[in-house]
Formats: structure tokens, C-alpha cells, sequence
């Protein structure tokens, strides 16, 4: 899912994304409910109406980005009170504000609202966000039941539980008891290794229902995918190809590689010749070059089009070697060649 924090997919419009291969975007509820403001959304056609995106929109509810963005927070079984990042003004999100938000928003897939505890939190404290995001899934799903909701939006429960196996497998108990649409697997991607990150993503995903969407959030670059697949992932959701893209870094099935840099200067042929997006099928990597260098705009508008193809068309070729049953040769082969960065 490209990422579109701000009910935007940065320096995109809604043709052009559909246009890359894109199907759903994820917004953010925390973002727009401070600005915005969900009333202004939801009196402008929603989120669809508002950012014009007629297909499916997937909201996180809010309580990640209060942590990670808000000041002066404080987590209680009741909710997170915080500061915005934008003017200091206090805000409390509960469990039925953060489900009534993203109603409001429109969203076609909302998000539990959960607690995900910072990396190196002890075990206690990782156990105490767990069982708190455990309760809050239970008055998600009673809230999001009761919201009049229409056929077929979707609620999805998060696993939290750190980096405790223990705690992994009882959050996955605890999560998969409550009938969701879908399940994540929250928590992960917060600076533990990627041999972690691998691992508990496989641990969690093995014990998630098969024929329900698990999304491992966050997540991630084009490895990342690949390895998130292999264990068993379904969606994922990442602001990395188009945040590096804005600093010139470009995806190629050799890696990533640093388009500003010197040896791209003279390159008659595009970033990535295996590519069939906008910006590789018209422009040399010199032009996308001299646009970085020059500070123009359309020089990350086109490497943000380059990456974002980059990612949706590796998960379309994942698809097709799945249905043909040689997903294995292909990751393996993929992951061979690719290197995550050219430093
Ligand atoms: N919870 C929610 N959103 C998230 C995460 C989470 O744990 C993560 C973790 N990588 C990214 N976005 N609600
Ligand atoms: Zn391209």
C-alpha cells in the first residue's frame, strides 16, 4: 500500500498512483483528525471525496503516530492523552474515538487502536502494553460493530508483544480469538535486527487464520517484502520508497542506488533498464540526475513514480510466481541479486 499520511501520496496525484499499479492506500487518522479534522473530511465526500481516491483506503488509527509524533503523552487503560506536534494543544484518543474517527474518515479498512511499546522496553512493560492493547481490540471491534457500519469495510486487530516469543504467542491468541477481517503484526520494525523483524513476523503470521489478509505494518523495503511474504505476509504498508525517493535514492533489481551521485551523470539509458514506469520509460538516469542536483521538482516526483512502481510491480511478480507455484526460486533469485544499499 503506498503511504498517504496527509490524505496525499507525496507529490502524486490519485491518476498517476493508480497508474503505477497502486489499489489501496493507507492514510493516517491520527494526522487528519489534528488537521483537517475528521468533521471537515467527512463534510467534503470523506476520504475518497476529499483526496480522490475512488478505491479502497486503509486508516491506522492513530495511537502509533500519538506516540511516536505527539509530546507529553501518557498511557492509561483509558486511552493516550497528548500533545499535537503541530500546536501543543491536548488531546485524549480512546479506543472508541480512534474506531469513530476512522468512521468518520470513511476508511474502508481501520485499524485497532493498540499500543506499540518502544524497543528495549522491559518484559513487563512490553506485557503491560500487550494486555492493554488486547482489551482496547475487544471495544474496537464492540464500537466498530455498533457503528452502523456498511457491508464489507473491514476492522483489522493488531498483535503486539515485543520482542518476547512468549508474549508473541499469547498476543496472537488474544487477538485471533476476536473475530477481526483481518490481522496485523504491529510492534515490529522499530529498530530490533532484521533476523528479528524475520522471525517474529514468521512466528506470528504461522498462528494467524490463512484465509484472512495478515499485514505485517510498517513494512517495508524490497527485501523486506520478499522475506515478509516468504513467512506469510499479505500486505504491507511503507513510506519508504517514496521518503528515500524525495532524497534521490532509487530502487534497481540490483539495489538501491544513489541517483545524485557522480557516475549517473553521463547515463544515457534509464535508472533501472528492467523498469516500465513513467520515469524509465522517458528519461536517462543523467536527466533524473541533473533534476536532483538542480533541486527541480520534478526530479523526485519522478523517483518517487520509479520506486512506488518498483515495489507494486515486485509484488505483482510475487503474485504471478505464487499462482506458478516457483515463489522460491524466485525470492531466492531476487534476493541474490539485490543489494539494500550502494554505500
Ligand atoms: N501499530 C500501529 N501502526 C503501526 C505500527 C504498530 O505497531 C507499526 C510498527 N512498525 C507501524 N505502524 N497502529
Ligand atoms: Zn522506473
Amino acid at each position: 500500500m503506498p503511504v498517504a499520511t496527509q490524505a496525499t501520496v507525496k507529490s502524486l496525484t490519485p491518476e498517476e498512483v493508480a497508474g503505477i499499479g497502486g489499489r489501496v492506500v493507507l492514510s493516517n487518522a491520527y494526522h487528519l483528525y489534528l488537521r483537517p479534522g475528521v468533521q471537515t473530511v467527512s463534510s467534503l465526500g470523506g476520504l475518497h471525496g476529499f483526496m480522490r481516491w475512488p478505491g479502497p483506503i486503509l486508516t491506522d488509527s492513530g495511537g502509533f503516530q500519538a506516540f511516536s509524533m505527539g509530546s507529553l503523552r501518557k498511557v492509561t487503560d483509558a486511552g493516550i492523552r497528548f500533545r499535537s506536534h503541530l500546536d501543543g494543544s491536548e488531546h485524549h484518543f480512546t479506543p472508541e474515538l480512534a474506531t469513530m474517527n476512522q468512521v468518520g474518515l470513511g476508511a474502508d479498512i481501520i485499524m485497532c487502536f493498540d499500543q506499540c511499546i518502544a524497543y528495549g522496553a522491559s518484559e513487563r512493560q512490553v506485557r503491560q502494553a500487550m494486555e492493554r492493547t488486547h482489551r482496547w481490540a475487544a471495544q474496537c471491534h464492540r464500537v466498530h460493530r455498533d457503528s452502523g457500519a456498511w457491508p464489507g469495510r473491514a476492522l483489522f486487530g493488531i498483535v503486539q508483544g515485543g520482542t518476547f516469543s512468549h508474549l508473541r504467542d499469547e498476543s496472537t491468541q488474544a487477538i485471533t480469538a476476536i473475530p477481526f477481517d483481518g490481522y496485523a503484526v504491529g510492534g515490529l520494525a522499530v529498530g530490533e535486527d532484521k533476523e528479528q523483524l524475520y522471525g517474529f513476523t514468521g512466528q506470528v503470521a504461522a498462528q494467524l487464520p490463512q484465509d484472512k489478509p495478515r499485514y505485517l505494518m510498517g513494512v517495508g523495503s524490497p527485501e523486506d517484502l520478499v522475506e515478509g511474504v516468504a513467512r506469510g505476509i499479505d500486505m504491507f504498508d511503507c513510506a519508504l520508497p517514496t521518503r528515500v525517493a524525495r532524497n534521490g535514492a532509487m530502487f534497481t533489481p540490483d539495489g538501491r542506488v544513489d541517483v545524485t551521485k557522480r557516475r549517473f551523470a553521463e547515463q544515457h539509458g534509464p535508472v533501472d533498464e528492467e523498469c516500465d514506469c513513467y520515469a524509465c520509460a522517458n528519461y536517462s538516469a543523467a536527466y533524473v540526475h541533473h533534476l536532483f542536483r538542480a533541486k527541480e521538482i520534478l526530479g523526485l516526483r519522478l523517483a518517487s513514480t520509479h520506486n512506488l512502481r518498483f515495489v507494486l510491480r515486485l509484488m505483482e511478480r510475487i503474485r504471478e510466481a505464487i499462482l506458478e507455484e516457483r515463489f522460491t526460486s524466485f525470492s531466492r533469485e531476487f534476493l541474490d541479486r539485490y543489494r539494500p544499499t550502494d554505500e
